[in-house]
């Protein structure tokens, strides 16, 4: 087959999904822009993907681990641990999280329809939990329903799950203690049909939406706030998330699942996607639409697909603007845009700390959200003062940061509005080193200082970029895998 021919056919596979002829000629033209600068060689790498595959390609879960699995007899084990995490969500920021197995998320699970699964349960946390399966039609009393299907599962209690699974599609299983579910404990249960769903994907990935109030100086998320200052993706924010690696031409699919106070708006640049499926698995054809948003409602998943047909780095993220920045709290403020300690103030007061009981007491609940905890709207009424030029020099010290200058204008201070809460996004907040990994091999230089909470890439990459960042991967994960090598089989071939 010349790789014309199959260029086109890729082509058309992926094109064929969208009933608009306005779309079509849309990526038409993408298209043809996007090859145009690429040799024959990569053409041809390009068309060599297999949309009319009948095996379905595992998923990947950036940042996060599959679940091992071992056979009895032809039931699939799992064995999945409840428990406290230490979890390092941007460089330097570790963070007490409840999740499984090391992971919150917890570790991904793949089985395929028709499986006979059984799924240990320990608990290791110090109070009761419970486990539920989101989504599955199995017997009422292995739905994890505390006190209704089932006692929840004591501190070093277990309880074992089996089922048989006759669904498809993207599913996940959580605590159904409320609070917990906002300390991290979810994961991803990926059911996959026996044959590929079609046109075939090539790369096939799982994302995990998730929130955390976590104050700052404090290391535990405050389960009960309704507002949220940590956004993150396969528990990490921007930029220290995972980006999709896809290659040029390649047919993609993202499942996204969302569990916590907010529903998230998930935006793809440069492409048109169409949903597929949601949490209740695979969605007729008929359905599918051409958009470039979804909205992920909490409790739900959205499975989107589109041919990667234009080549470059592609910001996948949150598109509600708070979703989009780490660590948001005015406490950045008093300290970094005074001139230094007011007179007159006493050190707490002078730093913007929070006096008069907790972040919760009676004086500072109704503050919280906007101004949570530090620097909160009853401490200081005004969040926002003028900067100082050069303020952000003592952040020079930083070890890994790349502190720069902020770009500002001369007048800066004239202008109303100015400065935001989000000034530290920007060049000056770069730490490429500090988040330095095969997957962000060759992204422009400074790139992570405008990456925050729910934000990654999708990287359409010729396939000799591609080949390369694979070859890194491997490398890496050879090395990883002989100084900690895990004692039980994966799921992956
Ligand atoms: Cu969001």
């Amino acid at each position: 087959m010349s790789s014309r021919r199959g260029f086109l056919r890729n082509f058309l596979a992926g094109a064929g999904i969208f009933a608009s002829t306005k779309v079509l000629s849309a990526r038409d033209m993408a298209m043809s822009q996007g090859m145009a600068g690429m040799s024959m060689k990569e053409k041809k790498g390009s068309a060599s993907s297999g949309h009319g595959r009948l095996a379905t390609v595992p998923v990947q879960t950036p940042d996060v681990p599959d679940l091992p699995f071992r056979m009895d007899g032809n039931v699939k084990e799992f064995h999945l641990i409840a428990e406290p995490v230490k979890q390092e969500i941007v460089p330097g920021r570790v963070v007490d999280l409840w999740g499984y197995n090391g992971s919150a998320p917890g570790p991904t699970i793949q089985v395929t329809k028709g499986d006979r699964v059984r799924i240990i349960v320990d608990n290791h946390l110090p109070e009761a939990t419970s486990m539920h399966w989101h989504g599955f039609e199995i017997p009422n009393d292995m739905d994890g329903a505390p006190g209704s299907s089932q006692d929840a599962i004591a501190p070093g209690g277990r309880f074992v799950y089996e089922f048989t699974l006759n669904q498809e599609g993207t599913y996940f299983y959580h605590s159904h203690m409320a609070m917990q579910e906002m300390m991290g404990m979810i994961g991803a249960f990926i059911m996959h049909p026996k044959e590929a769903h079609k046109p075939a994907v090539d790369k096939d990935f799982v994302i995990v939406l998730q929130e955390y109030a976590i104050l700052p100086n404090i290391n535990v998320p405050n389960s009960m706030n309704m507002e949220f200052n940590w956004l993150t993706f396969n528990g990490k924010s921007g930029p220290a998330t995972t980006p999709l690696i896809v290659r040029h031409g390649e047919r993609v699919r993202i499942r996204l699942i969302n569990l916590g106070m907010d529903h998230h708006p998930i935006h793809l640049h440069g492409h048109q996607f169409v949903v597929t499926g949601t949490e209740g698995g695979r969605q007729p054809e008929t359905t599918w639409g051409p958009g470039n948003t979804v909205l992920v409602g909490v409790a739900q998943a959205r499975d989107i697909e589109f041919v990667a047909n234009n080549p470059g780095d592609w910001m996948v993220h949150c598109h509600l603007p708070h979703h989009m920045m780490n660590q948001m709290s005015s406490n950045v403020g008093p300290m970094s845009r005074r001139t230094g300690m007011p007179p007159g103030e006493g050190m707490e007061q002078g730093m913007g700390m929070l006096r008069g009981g907790s972040a919760t007491s009676r004086e500072n609940g109704p503050s919280l959200g906007r101004g949570m905890g530090v620097g909160s709207t009853a401490e200081q009424a005004i969040s926002n003062s003028p900067l100082k030029a050069g303020s952000a020099a003592p952040l020079q010290d930083m070890p890994g940061m790349k502190m720069s200058a902020p770009q500002v204008s001369k007048d800066a201070n004239s202008v109303p509005g100015f400065p935001q809460d989000a000034f530290m996004e920007g060049p000056m907040m770069a730490m490429d080193e500090m988040v330095d990994k095969p997957e962000n091999l060759g992204l422009r230089p400074g790139w992570s200082g405008f990456m925050a909470g729910m934000m990654t890439f999708v990287r359409v990459l010729p396939p000799d970029k591609y080949e390369e960042i694979m070859k890194l991967r491997a490398r890496q994960q050879g090395k990883k895998s002989m100084s900690d090598m895990p004692k039980m089989e994966h799921h992956h071939e």
